[in-house]
């Protein structure tokens, strides 16, 4: 089997993706014209759209590898301008769960076995306005859900989707049996592995400590639930880098620590040193002190850890805190590719930390951050890993199931699916 082919099939685990970066570009734009939103963007660039020519990306003389990992270039700074823009769309539980759903969906197609979803709980519309501006039942106001109710529609679309899995499942293991006794040639290919989901709520470090804290209560609310409390496992903070510090939010985490929630936090994004001859770096300065005191709280994971300057490195590894790892995010948001026509495989090259984990087995997991922004999903994150450092299928299993041992969720969980992923790696 080509190597190709042998990363698309394998079982993956996804630890490190936002649920409103994980919109499919057509549904934002199906959302923004039911809504009469003029998305203003210039990042957007509909089917229709002519792609701009001076978009290096997607050079005609691009080589074809360059032309696979085929994404528009993101600075850190279009980012939050894009996730500015999609509650503009979503703004109701309804498009909440439609999102939800395809984003488990793509998910599920790229085989990912086990996935942990974060998304900033926000209060939407109960349902968006119709065309003659009235919320359902003529009502002329709109109808706010609370952020409880938010998270009970991403937990129910879990729910719902691993319900309609295993169906799925069954129905095709009946068909393969009815096959195999007929000695007819069956036209399944496999059963489609069930996608385990689970829930981080995160914070937002744009918003304020106070909000952290509703968030962090809120997750310990959701985790008391009969119903789905088994799916929250964690909590996170995010948002853009350049805003606050996490000192701020450190009592809201270590409330979320003495409940026994999992805490992964975003952590140097952004450039930090611990001096700098120029004042007007003011907030590389800032970053670096952020760094260490994040480094200090040791959280169960970290987003990104990407900037760290030596002495931070160091610090991470002795202290063995996984780290979650987005390639094509962090060739974006770190602009690796802008001198290299764009090849996300030559800016991949530069990662500042990545090889480094690798060699020094460091536990590392690959994901996807936010595919609809950064147009991606599990295979090519693989791929991309894949081709640029020549990691054998062994290594890239091995990877995968340290994964899992980093995941959130309770030992059982992790064990089945831990024996999963070996059946199918033997397979
Ligand atoms: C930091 C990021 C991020 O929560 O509305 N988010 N935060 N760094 C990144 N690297 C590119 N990518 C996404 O999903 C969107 C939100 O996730 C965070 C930001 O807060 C963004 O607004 P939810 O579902």
């Amino acid at each position: 089997m080509m190597m190709e082919e042998a990363i698309e099939k394998l079982p993956k685990v996804e630890l490190h993706a936002h649920l409103n970066g994980c919109i499919r570009e057509s549904t934002l734009f199906d959302l923004a014209k039911e809504r009469s939103v003029t998305l203003s963007h210039e990042h957007f660039h509909h089917q229709d759209h002519q792609v701009p020519s001076n978009s290096s990306i997607l050079d005609h003389d691009d080589p074809p590898a360059a032309r696979f990992f085929n994404v528009r270039p993101r600075s850190l700074q279009d980012c939050f301008d894009i996730f500015a823009e999609i509650p503009k769309c979503v703004d109701d539980l309804i498009s909440l769960r439609r999102i939800t759903l395809e984003a488990l969906e793509d998910f599920a197609k790229h085989n990912v076995v086990y996935l942990e979803l974060r998304s900033t709980p926000k209060q939407l519309h109960v349902q968006s306005a119709n065309k003659t501006g009235n919320y359902g039942a003529e009502q002329k106001k709109p109808r706010l859900a609370s952020k409880k109710d938010y998270c009970h529609v991403i937990l129910q679309a879990m729910e719902d989707f691993e319900k309609d899995q295993n169906q799925l499942n069954l129905k095709q293991e009946e068909q393969r049996k009815i096959a195999n006794e007929s000695n007819a040639p069956s036209s399944q290919q496999g059963p489609i592995p069930t996608m385990t989901c689970r829930f981080l709520v995160a914070v937002d470090r744009s918003h304020s400590n106070e909000t952290a804290m509703e968030h962090i209560e809120l997750a310990k609310d959701l985790v008391q639930s009969d119903e789905y409390g088994y799916r929250v496992v964690g909590v996170d903070i995010g948002g853009n880098p350049t805003k606050n510090h996490f000192h701020d939010f450190r009592p809201a985490f270590e409330v979320a620590r003495e409940a026994g929630l999992k805490i992964t936090l975003h952590c140097a994004e952004v450039p930090c040193h611990d001096n700098d001859d120029d004042p007007s770096n003011k907030r590389v300065v800032i970053a670096y002190d952020e760094a260490k005191s994040i480094l200090e709280f040791a959280p169960d994971r970290l987003g990104h850890a990407l900037l760290l300057p030596p002495s931070l490195q160091s610090m991470l590894q002795k202290s063995k805190i996984p780290v979650e790892c987005c390639p094509t995010s962090n060739v974006m948001t770190l602009e690796l590719a802008k001198d290299f026509h764009g090849s996300l495989l030559d800016g991949m090259k530069q990662h500042p930390q990545l090889p480094l984990w690798l060699e020094s087995n460091h536990p590392v997991s690959i994901n996807t951050d936010d595919p609809g922004v950064f147009d991606t999903d599990p295979t090519k994150e693989w791929r991309l890993v894949q081709e640029t450092y020549g990691l054998s299928l062994e290594r890239i299993q091995q990877v995968l199931l340290e994964s899992m041992d980093q995941a959130f969720c309770d030992t059982a969980t992790k064990d089945r699916i831990k024996t999963q992923m070996k059946l199918a790696f033997d397979s």
